[in-house]
């Protein structure tokens, strides 16, 4: 049964899934449309790891995302488009349009001389464009890799080249707050060594002046608008790749994480549908930006497959003020809405003043992703956004996860302030020590790790499959590690409690240290830098930056400054470090390891337990570093 209704319901699904899995996927499975059907439901081994979920089944997500839905919806609408600017010209999109939009620029693709199997960058904004052009990739069986637009040219072109992208869909620039960000300059700047882009794609939304490279860049609506609102889908094996994602883990560049189609489109589709309990004549609205697992997810596909109706914001919560995000559920009468802790706490920390002017009544689900929620923004959603009468799901997943494995159900599994509870169907969590050993019975706490596969598990990191094993399979035989510390309660009830790697969460968006590092190392003046997270009031984490010095520099204040401008140049803004401590050396072992604990500590201000320093090969920084603290 794809709809759980109640929490017995819940139950039974969740025993069946772990008993006969193979069972309970074939079922779920048969609510979509295959072209062919599938002869097997699941292959598995996390050794290699080799991964096919739906085998030999030949689809097309696009045609379950719109085609499917035409007959009984075709003036619903898709989703509402909201721009940055209040009074900017709003936009709903019904699944007819929605249908002729995407194959207008499926067709258009394929003229450019995109084929099945080939890779398409998308660097857009928030705006319906940005929808259209992952679908038109998956129309005709390319894989997208989107880029979030606050991506430096440095990022988006080794992202480009990593996966050899054929064709870029940007825009002119796009609009943020107050603000107008250039896109297509940041993509002349990247392509000027990118070998494999044949065709770029632009969008105007802001009009600013932009220049064409002839022969290479095409402007989207003269393009579009010569081509048939009609494409027939290519119909792909179920394990065909449908995206990759980049994303940051503990060490080196970022890995593309890559999904495919048919578990993905399963699990994506059934996630959405319990954990939010979505509902016909619903409004949904999921805050992220596209350029995020969570847009891939829970904006595009898992809405779309439900044939439901969402909204698209190109703003940010605190434009025209702190008010934006509640004025907008009161304007669509928006029934789910869900977001980001550091945007509750940052609209927290703007006052009541911005809420009470709204309606909210309209809302019937909050949810949360992308970092532990503390109780405290718990609370404040639940009582002043939720007036105490909306359930809150705590959403636990990751890019390599694809969808959401450990939530409450809304309204029907009884929810925690800072808890994700309880596992969905499918998902067999299982916490271990560092030895690998499972940790069994309840009050427990551990490395949370995955014993089973769900249809939309990670399939490779593009381009290197070793890399994939190494960083999720390798740390456990036959389990998926996480990278996540967990505690598990007397209930079973699950708490995510942050990264045990090398990875921070700034304000929900996952960076790894060795990236900030490298960049900050690009500045001529420093040798060498070890970077650590910090607990930081409204983003979660913040980024704290020890920085050896040797070279010259003018004066503490300008290199500092220029330090900031390398991280965005080589990352993107939101990489830069939020403390930066000049220091003669760093805490390290006699190996040369840095110990980073001593590091998170000062940066923490705690400088309890530092433990025994004596064994450094220079114990005098450790004082240094203290007395430095920033
Ligand atoms: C969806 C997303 C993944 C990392 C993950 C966690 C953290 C995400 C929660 C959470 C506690 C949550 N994908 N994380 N959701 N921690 N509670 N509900 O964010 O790949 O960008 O990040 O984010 O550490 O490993 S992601």
């Amino acid at each position: 049964m794809f709809h759980i209704t109640n929490f017995s319901e819940y139950e039974k699904a969740y025993k069946q899934s772990v008993e006969e899995p193979e069972v309970f996927w074939k079922e779920i499975a048969s609510y979509f449309q295959w072209n062919k059907p599938f002869t097997k439901v699941l292959n598995w081994n996390f050794n290699e790891p080799k991964i096919e979920w739906f085998i030999d089944g030949k689809l097309n997500i696009t045609e379950n995302c719109i085609d499917r839905h035409l007959p009984s919806k075709k003036n619903a609408i898709a989703f509402y488009f909201e721009p940055n600017e209040a009074n900017g010209v709003r936009i709903s999109v019904t699944y007819q349009k929605l249908y002729e939009e995407v194959c207008k620029l499926a067709n258009c693709l394929k003229s450019t001389g995109v084929e099945s199997g080939d890779r398409v960058c998308i660097y857009l904004p928030m705006i319906p464009e940005a929808v259209y052009a992952m679908l038109a990739c998956a129309r005709i069986g390319a894989a997208h890799s989107v880029v979030f637009g606050g991506f430096s040219a440095q990022a988006l072109k080794d992202r480009i080249n990593d996966s050899a992208c054929k064709v870029v869909l940007t825009s002119d620039g796009a609009y943020r707050g107050n603000k107008q960000i250039p896109m297509k300059a940041t993509v002349d700047e990247a392509l000027v060594d990118c070998p494999s882009i044949e065709k770029v794609l632009v969008y105007k939304r802001t009009n600013q002046a932009i220049t064409l490279k002839a022969g290479r860049d095409l402007d989207w609506e003269t393009e579009v608008n010569k081509q048939a609102a009609v494409c027939a889908p290519t119909y792909v094996d179920s394990e065909h790749p449908l995206f990759i994602l980049y994303t940051s883990g503990s060490t080196g560049k970022p890995k593309g994480v890559l999904h495919t189609t048919g578990g993905y489109m399963v699990y994506t589709a059934y996630s959405f549908k319990n954990v939010f309990q979505y509902n016909e004549n619903d409004i949904y609205w999921c805050t992220a930006d596209v350029g995020w697992i969570t847009g891939h997810s829970y904006i595009t596909y898992g809405p779309l497959l439900n044939g439901a109706t969402s909204l698209v914001f190109e703003g940010v919560p605190t434009y025209p003020d702190a008010g934006r995000f509640w004025k907008i559920v009161d304007t669509y009468n928006v029934t789910h809405f869900y977001t980001a802790p550091t945007a509750i706490r940052a609209l927290e920390a703007a006052g009541l003043d911005f809420v009470k002017p709204y309606n909210l009544s309209s809302l019937k689900v909050l949810g949360s992703v992308g970092e532990p929620i503390n109780e405290e923004a718990w609370h404040w959603y639940n009582t002043n956004i939720g007036k105490n009468n909306c359930p809150i799901v705590d959403t636990w997943w990751q890019t390599e996860t694809g969808g959401i494995l450990i939530s409450p159900l809304a309204g029907i599994t009884k929810t925690k302030p800072s808890y994700a509870t309880l596992p969905l169907p499918g998902v067999q969590p299982m916490l271990v020590d560092d030895k690998g050993n499972e940790i069994i019975g309840n009050n427990v706490e551990g490395n949370l790790c995955i014993k089973f596969p769900w249809p939309s598990i990670i399939r490779t990191t593009y381009g290197d499959h070793e890399r994939c094993r190494q960083t999720y399979f390798a740390s456990y035989t036959n389990l998926y590690f996480t990278g996540d510390g967990c505690k598990r309660d007397e209930n079973g009830y699950y708490r995510i409690t942050g990264r045990v790697d090398d990875v921070i969460n700034v304000s929900g968006h996952r960076i790894g240290t060795a990236e900030v590092e490298s960049a900050i190392n690009m500045h001529e003046a420093i040798v060498e830098s070890a970077v650590v997270g910090y607990t930081h009031d409204i983003k979660g984490q913040g980024i704290y930056a020890y920085c050896i010095v040797t070279g010259d520099y003018a004066n503490e204040e300008t290199l500092k400054k220029e330090i900031l401008e390398t991280v965005t140049k080589h990352i993107g803004a939101i990489a830069k470090p939020d403390k930066i401590q000049l220091v003669k050396g760093l805490p390290k072992t006699r190996s040369g390891k840095i110990m980073r604990r001593i590091l998170r500590k000062v940066a923490e201000n705690d400088f309890s337990n530092l433990g025994d320093t004596s064994t450094l090969l220079d114990p005098t920084v450790v004082e240094e570093i203290k007395k430095g603290r920033v």
